[in-house]
């Protein structure tokens, strides 16, 4: 850990591609603050509020110390002279929590928002359109039987549970297994790469997210159809979307595209099951009643398929995280990660320093 007073704040850069972040947060204290501001801004519409909190997130996250003084963020990037972003910070020195994050926490639109959008398929929109009906919990939109849910909420619902239970690494790595097996049924030169959080080093995530290419790989539109075929059959698929690419219209020559965004990806629900851990209890069941014990766990997958010429690009951006992540992208012809930051004049940032 590095002494406040020997770091210089002046090396902070204003952009967090160029942030070196990892998962060891010193400050957590004042992000986790900063979130719930954030989310309660975004919740209210207010997105500029709400992007300066998650900027400010975001630069204090990359700082090797705790902050313990005000003097601590001076000239800091993100720290907002506008906002009444340093009144919070002040408060949680001197008291150690903020009141009116407090207030927020048991503010009614916040808590119903915030368990609404819990719901895989559920956004902003829903939530208010849920709220001004006056619901206020899950229990009240359930037993509502009038409610129309669309394709996603429903299995939003059905598997609440086990979807707003984080997904473990080892859960990550099972699920790997099942994709990377699969995938080389069809596409033996197949390259699947674990991207998103845990490739970032994280060891929970809300999902698992695969990147796939091959050197060979014509027919892009094929793998992802056959998958979903062989899950389908083997009643490993809770729910499915698959997204067509729309590369051919941001194909054009230096273009600015959103570079990681227009792959063929599929949103799943996988039904994973589970090794029974702890055999003696189980043993002690009746027949009867072993049928009643769920032995898998629902758990929310991402597949992206990328031509294997843009395979850097789709991993950098789907290694995420999203605020780490560069916007207006040019493509360039670029082998590896490594390749794509020193076209852009960078220097380059490792995954497990990509958590900003
Ligand atoms: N991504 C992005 N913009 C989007 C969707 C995704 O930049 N609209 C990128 C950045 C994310 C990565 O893809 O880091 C994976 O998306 P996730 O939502 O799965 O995010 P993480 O894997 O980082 O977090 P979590 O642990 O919640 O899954
Ligand atoms: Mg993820």
């Amino acid at each position: 850990i590095v002494k406040a007073s020997s770091f210089v704040a002046g090396t902070v850069s204003q952009y967090a591609c160029q942030r070196r972040t990892t998962l060891n947060n010193y400050n957590k204290k004042f992000t986790d603050a900063f979130d719930i501001l954030a989310e309660n801004y975004e919740f209210r519409e207010n997105e500029v509020s709400s992007l300066a909190f998650m900027r400010a997130t975001s630069v204090m996250k990359c700082l090797p110390f705790t902050v313990v003084r005000m003097k601590d963020l001076e000239g800091l990037p993100c720290m907002g002279v506008r906002s009444n972003l340093l009144l919070y910070v002040q408060e949680i020195i001197e008291e150690g929590e903020s009141s009116r994050v407090k207030d927020v926490l048991t503010d009614e639109r916040y808590q119903s928002f915030k368990l609404f959008i819990s719901v895989f398929g559920v956004g902003l929109k829903t939530s208010e359109k849920w709220y001004r009906m006056g619901f206020r919990t899950l229990e009240e939109v359930r037993a509502d039987k009038t409610l129309k849910l669309s394709r996603m909420q429903k299995p939003g619902f059905l598997h609440y549970e086990d979807l707003v239970s984080c997904v473990s690494k080892g859960e990550a790595d099972a699920v790997s297994l099942i994709v990377n097996n699969t995938v080389r049924t069809f596409l033996p030169d197949a390259l699947v790469t674990i991207t998103g959080g845990f490739r970032r080093g994280k060891k929970i995530g809300h999902d698992v997210d695969f990147l796939i290419t091959s050197p060979g790989l014509q027919e892009e539109e094929e793998i992802l159809h056959k998958v979903i075929d062989l899950w389908e059959k083997q009643g490993l698929l809770l729910y499915y979307d698959l997204v067509p690419s729309t590369f051919e219209q941001a194909k054009l020559p230096s273009r600015k595209v959103d570079a990681f965004d227009h792959f063929q990806k599929c949103f799943l629900i996988l039904k994973l099951h589970q090794q029974r851990v702890d055999t003696s209890s189980s043993s002690t069941l009746k027949e009867s009643d072993k049928a009643e014990v769920k032995d898998w766990k629902a758990i929310r997958v991402d597949l992206v398929v990328s031509p294997f010429e843009q395979y850097a690009y789709a991993l950098l951006g789907w290694t995420g995280s999203r605020s780490s992540n560069l916007n207006n992208m040019i493509f360039l012809k670029a082998k590896s990660e490594e390749e794509i930051f020193a076209h852009l004049g960078l220097d380059y940032i490792d995954p497990w320093e990509r958590n900003a």
